[in-house]
């Protein structure tokens, strides 16, 4: 159907991890995919146009050309081989969610603007047909809860302080965002996120608190945690 070149195969948590068909499909016959990209490493999620038989009134083959691609955003850190998340999903109200990891840097998901360990919010409605690649300002839904700030990546985020968001699921009648956010030796942690948007967590509490808890294990030393977020505070979710 669609072979792409250059996804990072190269052990760990890394692969072609999303896919989103278009809501509107086959009016609009896009194909959303979520990746790590090899060299060098990043995260890519990209936008491909399908063609054949979309109406399936046939055969039903479609297929894409990766000539087509159309990147909404090519910039995401990948710099661990884990924790790159992975989810692709439209929500009832016709935004694309992205769940992104904070790759395998535990402060990183306090910093709302470095796209790691959040949830992304992105308008896909608008863009141009065919390849190219997006500025921020194109994926930017104007109802997002930071859409006026001054960083144009803290502009996408839904939701931050997350380590491993691998998957969600999104409820199909209220809309909601189901995540599991991956934990470390003792718990794993869901959160839901009710749209259009929420602060999960307070930014003192992550990424050392698990489902409420002080996380049991600092982990490995090479990803201890700075001074400057160790905070254990064992503090309930404001969202559940
Ligand atoms: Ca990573």
């Amino acid at each position: 159907m669609l072979s792409v070149p250059g996804v990072a195969i190269d052990g760990g948590e890394r692969g072609l991890l999303g896919l989103a068909v278009d809501l509107e499909f086959p009016q609009r016959p896009y194909l959303y995919l979520y990746y790590d990209v090899a060299a060098p490493h990043h995260i890519r999620i990209a936008r491909y146009t399908l063609s054949g038989d979309l109406a399936g009134t046939g055969s039903g083959a479609v297929s894409a050309d990766a000539a087509s691609r159309y990147d909404l955003i090519d910039d995401i850190p990948d710099q661990t081989a884990e924790h790159n998340g992975g989810t692709l999903r439209f929500g009832i109200e016709g935004v694309l969610y992205a769940s992104i990891g904070e790759d395998g840097t535990p402060c990183a998901a306090q910093d709302s603007t470095s796209l790691r360990g959040v949830i992304l919010r992105l308008s896909t409605r608008t863009l141009p047909p065919g390849p190219g690649s997006a500025f921020r300002a194109q994926i930017t839904p104007l109802d997002n809860l930071f859409a006026a700030a001054a960083d144009s990546n803290l502009r996408l985020v839904a939701a931050l302080g997350l380590r491993n968001p691998f998957r969600f699921q999104v409820d199909p009648h209220f809309g909601s965002l189901v995540i599991g956010d991956v934990g470390d030796n003792a718990r794993e942690e869901i959160d839901v996120l009710y749209p259009p948007i929420a602060v999960l967590d307070a930014p003192a509490a992550p990424p050392r608190v698990e489902a409420g808890s002080a996380r049991t294990s600092a982990g490995p030393t090479s990803r201890a945690l700075p001074s400057a977020c160790t905070a254990t505070t064992a503090a309930p979710y404001p969202a559940s």
